[in-house]
């Protein structure tokens, strides 16, 4: 059960953040404002209470808070990006993380180390953490290796040609996991129970499980009829404006 999600404003930047599709033509801020604005309030119709930071205007993808920490109940570590110009966002989380946990359960990911929590997919059994362009091996060792000493069982998964490892799936209801063709028969994930989602739909791969509910991004009709089917509670956000920088709904928010 999630209590707490904390999600920071989206920076008038926003244009100049990192994306893999230009064709999208760069974000609208009024409407990402909007959209993030839904997003809050899907989050406390899904019980949880919200904590909103500000924008960082020298961080253009700063509103993707979930790739500066991976957070538990009761401690937290904080990620080492693999962009570079993501870094400094690392710091501004650790200073909104001390509200939340005392500073020696607050973790830290260490050079040559890095890991953007995109990658990192927590199942009921166990954690995942993508090999990617943003997270190495050293980076994803390094929170094995923490998650491991406090009894947490987790392994490193190569992450094929994506952004994130969570940009081609994301956990649903009962334990099942939501994948794009790529991770459709890949072996680390073939004791899940898996829906496929349809091609030209992957970017709704990337679903949000929240306390029994499901928030999907608008515009996806059959990712959204096949979580309707396992029978829990599906709400929707339109994300478009985060989509044009590679952004979706796990990306805005940490939950613990
Ligand atoms: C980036 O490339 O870092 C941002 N434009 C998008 C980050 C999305 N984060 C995520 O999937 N966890």
């Amino acid at each position: 059960m999630f209590r707490t999600a904390v999600v920071r404003r989206p920076a008038r930047s926003l244009a100049a953040g990192i994306t893999s599709s230009p064709h999208l033509g760069a974000p609208d801020y009024d409407r990402a404002l909007g959209q993030h604005d839904a997003y809050i309030r899907a989050l406390e119709a899904c019980g949880v209470s919200v904590t909103v930071l500000e924008a960082l205007e020298e961080f253009p993808d700063s509103c993707f808070v979930e790739d500066t920490a991976v957070c538990l109940r009761d401690r937290a570590v904080l990620s080492n990006p693999g962009a570079p110009s993501r870094t400094g966002e690392v710091e501004e989380m650790e200073r909104a993380l001390r509200s939340f946990f005392p500073s020696d359960r607050i973790y830290r990911i260490r050079e040559p180390g890095t890991l953007e929590g995109g990658d990192v997919l927590r199942t009921d059994t166990e954690f995942f953490v993508g090999l990617s362009g943003r997270t190495n091996k050293e980076g994803a060792i390094q929170l094995l290796t923490l998650l491991r000493d406090w009894g947490i069982p987790g392994q490193a998964v190569p992450v094929p040609g994506i952004l994130h490892l969570k940009t081609g799936m994301s956990l649903v209801h009962g334990g099942r996991l939501l994948v794009t063709e790529e991770f459709a028969d890949y072996p680390p994930f073939r004791a899940f129970e898996k829906i496929l989602v349809p091609t030209e739909e992957a970017y709704a791969a990337n679903c949000l499980w929240v306390n029994g509910n499901v928030i999907v991004p608008a515009g996806y009709p059959g990712v959204r009829r096949a979580v309707e089917g396992l029978g829990c509670r599906v709400l929707e956000v339109d994300t478009s404006e985060f989509r044009k920088i590679d952004g979706g709904l796990t990306c805005l928010s940490l939950l613990f």
